[in-house]
Formats: C-alpha cells, sequence, structure tokens
C-alpha cells in the first residue's frame, strides 16, 4: 500500500537532504586535498548538503568550526582530529545536542562514546610495513636511517614512528640517527631534510629516509639532489599515502616504496550514518581502511594516471 511504497521511499532516500559538518584540517599536503574532493564528491552524490570548514591545521580552528555546526543544529559532524588530545569538551557539545560525530582518517585520546565511529588507516600497521620494506631492502648491510615525522601530537606520527620501530626492532645494522617533524608538508621536509644532510656529512652517512607521508618525501628528495645525490639511489626514500607524486618519483627511480591510504574514509563515513538513521545500526567504533606496500616493480606509471584526477 502507500506506507510501504513512502517507507521503502524514505529508505531509497539515503541521506537525501541531510546537512553534515566537516571540520577538515587543512591542505597541508596531496593527500588532505584528495580527501576534501573526494568527501565533497560523496556528499555530493548522495544529496547531502555538506558545511566545509577548513582550519589552517590549528585545532582551536576546528573547535570553533565544530561549536558552529552544534549551534547551527545540523544533522552529523565529520572531524579529521588535526591532534589526538583536546577533544573531549566540544564533542561533548555535540553529544549533548545528540549530532553523531565521525572522525577521520587520525584517532583522538578520548572516552569512545563521543563519536559514532571512527574511519581510518591502521597507521601502527603503516609504520610496520613501511619498516619491514627497508629491513627487506637493506639486509644485513649497515643502514643509518632519518625519520621526517608528521604533525607533533598527531596519532599518525605517533603510530607510524611506533610502527617502523617495531619492525626495526632487533635489526642492529639498522639505525634511526637522527627524528625531526616536517609537519607532513613538503616545504617543512626539504627544510628539515636539508638540515639532515648538513649535520651528516652531506649525507654520505645516510642510508635511508623514512617521511610519515609522500609530500614530506618529495621535499627530502629535492634536498637530497640539491646536495648532489641520488635519491633512491645513494638514500633510500620510503613513505606513506600513495600520491600521485610519489609514483612519479618512482618511475624515475627516485623513491623507492609508499603504502597507501585511501582518501575515501567519506564514503565508509556516510554509510554508516545512513544505517545509523535508517536502521539504528550501530557501527563498530573502528572501520579500518587497508594499508597496501607499493614499490617501482607495482607500475608507477599506471598508479599515477589512476590518481591524477583525484584532486590531490
Ligand atoms: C593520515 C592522515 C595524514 C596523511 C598526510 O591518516 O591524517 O595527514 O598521511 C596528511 O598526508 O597530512
Amino acid at each position: 500500500g502507500l506506507g510501504s511504497l513512502l517507507l521503502s521511499a524514505a529508505w531509497a532516500e539515503g541521506l537525501d537532504g541531510k546537512v553534515i559538518g566537516f571540520s577538515q584540517i587543512g591542505s597541508e599536503s596531496g593527500w588532505r586535498a584528495a580527501e576534501t574532493s573526494v568527501t565533497k564528491a560523496e556528499a555530493e552524490a548522495r544529496g547531502i548538503d555538506l558545511k566545509f570548514a577548513d582550519a589552517q591545521q590549528k585545532q582551536e580552528n576546528q573547535i570553533k568550526a565544530i561549536r558552529g555546526f552544534v549551534a547551527q543544529g545540523v544533522d552529523a559532524i565529520l572531524v579529521a582530529p588535526v591532534v589526538a588530545t583536546g577533544w573531549e569538551e566540544v564533542l561533548t557539545e555535540a553529544k549533548e545536542a545528540n549530532i553523531p560525530v565521525v572522525l577521520l582518517d587520525r584517532g583522538i585520546e578520548a572516552p569512545e562514546d563521543l563519536y559514532l565511529t571512527s574511519v581510518a588507516s591502521d597507521q601502527v600497521v603503516e609504520g610496520r610495513v613501511a619498516g619491514e620494506w627497508l629491513v627487506a631492502a637493506v639486509g644485513d648491510k649497515p643502514c643509518n636511517v632519518v625519520e621526517l615525522q608528521g604533525t607533533v601530537g598527531s596519532s599518525p606520527a605517533i603510530n607510524r614512528k611506533q610502527g617502523f620501530e617495531e619492525a626495526l626492532a632487533g635489526k642492529d645494522n639498522l639505525a634511526i640517527i637522527r627524528s625531526q617533524t616536517g609537519d607532513f608538508t613538503r616545504s617543512k621536509g626539504k627544510e628539515v631534510m636539508e638540515g639532515f644532510l648538513k649535520a651528516e656529512g652531506g649525507g654520505a652517512n645516510i642510508c635511508a629516509v623514512y617521511a610519515h607521508n609522500d609530500d614530506m618525501a618529495v621535499g627530502a628528495i629535492q634536498a637530497i639532489k640539491d646536495a648532489g645525490l641520488k635519491p633512491g639511489a645513494d638514500i633510500l626514500v620510503v613513505s606513506i599515502d600513495a600520491v600521485p607524486d610519489i609514483f612519479s618519483a618512482m618511475a624515475t627511480g627516485e623513491a623507492n616504496a609508499t603504502v597507501e591510504l585511501t582518501p575515501n574514509m567519506a564514503g565508509p563515513a556516510f554509510d554508516a550514518l545512513q544505517a545509523y538513521w535508517d536502521a539504528g545500526t550501530v557501527p563498530p567504533k573502528f572501520i579500518i581502511t587497508e594499508s597496501k606496500l607499493y614499490t617501482p616493480t607495482d607500475d608507477p606509471q599506471g598508479e599515477y594516471e589512476r590518481r591524477k584526477d583525484l584532486g590531490y
């Protein structure tokens, strides 16, 4: 009858007309820019009215944006939390307003009832996959590694460091001799790598650089070339994200390995919200996306082509 027809129409309606706020960190990296464009496309495809707020990598701007979404009475809030701490107060305000929160691509240290679910990779696994690749690549040769960390206090920086160190544990031919944040950006990654090269005999003492994201690796590659060395050969380059430009570097032998991070965290987030609203389905607290290793033997040119139009 008409009732069931309306019900099925409502079901089919899905998220059409829903107003969802998105507190995005900024556009510090190519990967972040791709996440933003993919999220907007996913929202568009579902008829969602997405309210977008760019925080220029400042937590206080994210907190302001979330407060604004609560005041607006949005239906849900997506947050990519720039750092792991300091969220309890504002997320409690969202909870008290009965607005579900979904975390994207980074985790937080807070009671789990403050968010409906979190869509992210297992960042410890990412660091471990990167480390295991380097261990296999160097065999028993001595190898001094320098590390470009992500944003201080962010879950990826903490977890990717932990995973990499786990992979190197017990391998006494490998040592992390310098480690500093490049804040996930190309320019800072280049600047910090320049400092490492100067401090280590122009790079003669450095066998590999591990960057917590490809953008810092691309910056480091430039610094290595400026120092007259061959990235990918004199100094191995391993990083995370699988952005198009790291595949270009692989195609010219200037990068050696990356661990893929999908920019599409919003798709699973929107699906979880739809099931929650339509059927009361409570999602798992953590929706983990895949981490896949890519090296120059994996058709880097083809991988570049597949990714170049996703908004990186
Ligand atoms: C990881 C994500 C990181 C990317 C960087 O999930 O938060 O933030 O690896 C980005 O490129 O800056």
